[in-house]
């Protein structure tokens, strides 16, 4: 990746020699390649930036990005508009630009080709898609191959007529990505799963590995997590001694290759989060900072600069408030730091911190307090790593699935568990239930 960040670089460099007002990445097949290029133009100015995808007759790019995780991956970040290039000509462009307004709140653009082989499209077929085009969300209108002058000009003047229609609005909800999957949170339907079992903590086999630079256990672990239902998986490189970084990307490499689950890059180290960052083809969660001002303020930066959503633990340089409305002080905190650094609020995720029985028995209603404070007070989402309550305790899995169907009663957005633990799944499949989030007992 920071290959192809360089050879981007080297663009950017002329253009900006030459002189431009503007950026334009387009005919992009891949995410990755689109972020590769927007990095480098980051890395080197200010300048406005769009970005365009091509997609084929299935609405998909030839590296199978879909336009949801596309919009979602790029409306995270300060690019000025988003939309599609290229493609299959004009009448295929409105699906496609539908499902990214649904996704993101960037104005939409829309520069298709005239056919490619054998197909060949008229003016006609252009001025004629523009209703649909506005309707979708589109706001900046071209054309791509094969396109002449009389057809800008033929669409400039459908256009003076035409009065242009109310933003599409974005779908409610918090939203992560990997390049082909979205993951929606706090939509008030039920609570996303992130498995937590990529962590080399307590792990002899996987730290043995990791060390020789070996992913197996990491592979086997994301597939065992998938199969049971994760809809997100947290990486944890945490390998006393060993460069994280490289294994990070390695890690990242690897797992979206195989597989389509969104990604949460684990760990305190803000380098190792930023290594992520620059290697992932969507939108990541980052696993989290604290209320400590200066650390919160560097991690929603570069949460800006990437396109990520962030964990917010309620605690501080001074520790873990004993008290939910402690907590809720430095959630509040949180969101004002995220404000101030231009991070949309709606990405921060605040953790209520969940801390072991056997140390202080009343803090786990604490914690339940801080989950329902947190959402009406500040309106956002949460999560608990949900595991920690039961550490150094015997009988594990029943406190565990009792605390978590405690969190889930008080509206808790996100999990961190072991999915393949049944007793996790049970839980969260009773809970939707109970809580209505799932409707099959209607049927
Ligand atoms: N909040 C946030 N992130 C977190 C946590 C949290 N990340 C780490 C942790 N807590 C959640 N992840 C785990 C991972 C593993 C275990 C518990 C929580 C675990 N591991 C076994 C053990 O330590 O005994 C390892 C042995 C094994 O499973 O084989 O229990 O709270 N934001």
């Amino acid at each position: 990746m920071e290959e192809l960040i360089s050879i981007f670089s080297e663009q950017v460099r002329i253009i900006l020699d030459e002189g431009t007002d503007i950026f334009v990445i387009e005919t992009m097949s891949d995410i990755r390649e689109a972020k590769a290029a927007y990095i480098a133009i980051r890395d080197l100015c200010k300048l406005p930036v769009g970005v365009c995808l091509t997609f084929d007759a299935n609405g998909r790019t030839l590296l199978n990005n879909t336009p949801e995780a596309f919009a979602v991956s790029f409306d995270a970040t300060d690019v000025s508009f988003i939309g599609v290039n290229c493609s299959v000509g004009p009448d295929s462009m409105g699906d496609i630009l539908r499902r990214m307004g649904e996704h993101s709140s960037k104005p939409l653009i829309v520069n298709p080709n005239a056919g490619v082989g054998d197909q060949h499209f008229c003016i006609k077929d252009f001025t004629g898609s523009l209703d649909e085009w506005i309707k979708s969300g589109a706001r900046i209108f071209g054309g791509c191959c094969g396109t002449t002058p009389e057809y800008i000009s033929a669409l400039k003047k459908t256009l003076s007529r035409k009065v242009p229609l109310k933003k599409v609005r974005i779908k409610e909800g918090t939203y992560l990505s990997s390049g082909s999957r979205v993951v929606t949170i706090g939509d008030g339907l039920r609570c996303a799963v992130i498995g937590e079992r990529i962590n080399p903590t307590n792990r002899k086999k996987m730290i043995e590995e990791l060390k020789s630079l070996n992913f197996d256990s990491v592979l086997e672990s994301a597939r065992a997590q998938i199969k049971s239902g994760a809809d997100i998986l947290d990486v944890n490189m945490g390998v006393a001694g060993a460069d994280q970084k490289a294994l990070i990307k390695r890690s990242f490499n690897l797992l979206s290759g195989a597989f389509d689950m969104p990604l949460c890059a684990d760990s305190s180290d803000d380098s190792v989060i930023e290594a992520a960052l620059r290697n992932y083809g969507g939108k990541l969660l980052i696993n989290s900072t604290t209320a400590d001002l200066k650390k919160s303020t560097a991690i929603f930066k570069l949460a800006k600069r990437y396109g990520a959503c962030v964990i917010g633990l309620a605690m501080d340089e001074k520790g873990i408030p004993t008290k939910a409305e402690g907590r809720l002080k430095l959630a509040s905190r949180l969101k004002a730091s995220a404000k101030k650094a231009g991070f949309n609020t709606k990405d921060l995720i605040i953790d209520a911190l969940t801390l072991s029985l056997s140390s202080n028995q009343k803090d786990a209603l604490e914690t339940i307090r801080t989950l329902e404070l947190v959402r009406k007070r500040l309106h956002l989402c949460t999560v608990l790593g949900v595991s920690n309550i039961s550490y150094g305790l015997p009988e594990r899995e029943n406190l565990n699935q009792m605390f978590l169907a405690m969190a889930l009663n008080s509206g808790l957005n996100l999990a961190i568990v072991n999915p393949s633990s049944d007793k996790m799944r049970s839980a969260l499949m009773s809970m939707g239930v109970i809580l209505g989030h799932d409707v099959s007992a209607l049927e």
